[in-house]
């Protein structure tokens, strides 16, 4: 058989391959499933390579020291067939190692009895040479010790073809093709250990090539097939079950990849829902949002948030990601969007709550003033404050309660607002203390503005919860500046104290603060 004559050749690309194969795999030995391979496939590799070695070697003795080493990876190659079978079927196979090394025992023995089977043939009653086709390799005739040995090691390996059968009927029926694969592989040698005495193939070294197909199915599923393998699967899970939508398109802007949330996410954006957005162009979607549209064109990366005109409240957080950075021009995007409404209501809150006096539901004191601190004074314009205390509200609240006091509060509050709401800034600058900002071309503008809104506050009048009808008097510090430069703080030492003056000469009235002229005031008729 011409063919024959490059066998041990055959023998040695074997080795190669599995070795190969055992060195690649190496990788994934803490991944459950796949922890025990790379070890059966490295023993694979040295059952061809001691084979090689016996048929390639000239002398007997070298022979028989090639064929003793052989029997040490070939009877482990069924406990490790066992292993990742075992590993594979039922991740994670718990003390699966400590169990292996228990087993392993009786091989280790197998092996040191036949290392010195020449001083006590235990395991051997004859050793010889065998030659067939031209390869000469050693022939042995095992005694019942050895073949119990022997017995004890393939029943590994049918164990592992017994569960890995009964498997095939709890696996998941997606994972029938490569189970099924992975069997066929395991029968090989299974079968082969009863069919080559039938056979009467007596060639040294076939064993190993029987077990090759099992290795190569198993690496084959277990590795190259994308869905068996351990991370994709992980990665389709996490993918399918995020909160975020994943989008990711190609170089021509179509969606190539996309998970259930960005499906409803870019329905909910775009305002249609087609079945999918797999295989879309992203285009048509992305006109309607120009912020999106103008980074995802220029491949810019990037963070940033969008609201929905659509729908008041909702605002999602978007992430691009270019594919390939270094390759702009022919790079994709991944497109990250994810739900920041509730974010941004709870954002919204605290804002509101920071700046806004929850009773009267005008601006706080620090509010207040970081709004007028940051306006910028019109040309030809000054700004005036008024800070106005009402008067006597302790009676109010004596006479008809705090609740009472409070309601009278808001509703003052409401018409103070009322009054300046697109002309001035507002604020509860104390408990019954507020001041109003804006800007008035000159000071007497400006106390003629206050004197309007002390009359008209004196003539509003506030209903109390059980219908009672009161009118407050509110007493009026003003202070006025056209510099731009003006500090605040001055500006609102002098309306307080000007404030004051009003209150010790009869409140009910609006003083003008200034340093040259703080004795300028008004007197005003005392109404109510
Ligand atoms: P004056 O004319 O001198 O300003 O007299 P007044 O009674 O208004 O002044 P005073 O500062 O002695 O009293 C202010 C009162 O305002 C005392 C306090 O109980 C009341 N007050 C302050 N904040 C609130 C509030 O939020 N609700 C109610 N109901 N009362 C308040
Ligand atoms: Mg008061
Ligand atoms: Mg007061």
């Amino acid at each position: 058989m011409p063919w024959m004559q490059g066998y041990p050749y055959y023998l040695i690309m074997g080795s190669v391959l599995s070795l190969y194969l055992g060195v690649s795999s190496y990788k994934y030995r803490n991944s459950p499933g796949r922890r025990y391979l790379w070890i059966l496939m490295l023993i694979v590799g040295f059952i061809f390579a001691a084979t090689a070695g016996e048929i390639m070697s000239s002398s007997f003795s070298s022979k028989l020291w090639w064929k003793n080493v052989q029997q040490i990876p070939l009877f482990f190659s069924n406990l490790y067939t066992y292993a990742v079978i075992k590993d594979y079927i039922s991740r994670p196979a718990r003390g699966l190692s400590r169990r292996l090394s228990f087993f392993a025992v009786p091989m280790v023995a197998d092996a040191v009895l036949i290392f010195t089977d020449s001083y006590h043939h235990w395991m051997r009653s004859e050793v010889g040479i065998n030659t067939v086709a031209g390869i000469s390799g050693i022939s042995v005739k095992p005694t019942v010790l050895s073949m119990i040995f022997i017995s004890y090691a393939q029943l590994f390996c049918i164990v592992a073809t017994v569960l890995l059968a009964a498997y095939l009927f709890r696996a998941p029926k997606k994972e029938l093709r490569r189970n099924l694969l992975m069997l066929a592989g395991l029968l090989v040698p299974v079968v082969a250990v009863f069919l080559l005495p039938v056979l009467k193939i007596t060639i040294t070294g076939f064993t190993a090539f029987a077990i090759m197909p099992a290795t190569l199915a198993a690496y084959l599923t277990l590795y190259r097939d994308p869905p068996a393998s351990l991370n994709p699967v992980a990665q389709i899970t996490i993918f399918e079950n995020m909160k975020d939508g994943i989008i990711l398109t190609n170089r021509n802007d179509r969606i190539i990849e996309i998970n259930e949330a960005g499906e409803l996410m870019l329905s909910e954006l775009s305002g249609q829902s087609p079945e999918t957005w797999l295989g879309r162009s992203i285009d048509s979607l992305l006109e309607t949002h120009w912020d999106i549209l103008t980074r995802y064109m220029h491949r810019t990366e990037g963070d940033f948030e969008i609201e929905f005109p659509r729908r008041a409240g909702t605002c999602y957080g978007v992430s691009l990601v270019s594919t390939d950075r270094d390759n702009i021009d022919d790079s994709g995007m991944l497109i990250i969007l994810s739900d920041h409404s509730d974010k941004k209501r709870y954002e919204r809150e605290l804002v509101y709550q920071a700046t806004v006096d929850d009773l009267t539901g005008l601006f706080n004191r620090r509010h207040f003033i970081q709004m007028v601190t940051s306006r910028e004074i019109p040309e030809g314009a000054g700004i005036a404050l008024l800070l106005f205390d009402i008067d006597d509200f302790k009676l109010i609240n004596d006479t008809y309660g705090h609740i009472a006091g409070d309601h009278a509060l808001i509703t003052f509050s409401e018409e103070v607002q009322r009054t300046y709401k697109n002309r001035g800034i507002c604020g509860r600058v104390g408990g019954e203390e507020f001041a109003v900002c804006f800007f008035a071309s000159d000071k007497h503008m400006a106390l003629e503005e206050a004197e309007a809104f002390r009359a008209k506050m004196c003539n509003h009048v506030v209903t109390l919860d059980k219908g009672q009808m009161i009118r407050l008097t509110v007493s009026i510090g003003l202070a006025y500046s056209e510099q731009s430069s003006v500090v605040f703080e001055d500006l609102y030492r002098h309306a307080d104290e000007a404030l004051y003056r009003s209150k010790t000469t009869g409140k009910n009235k609006v003083t003008f603060g200034e340093q040259s002229a703080l004795r300028e005031s008004v007197k005003s008729v005392t109404t109510g």
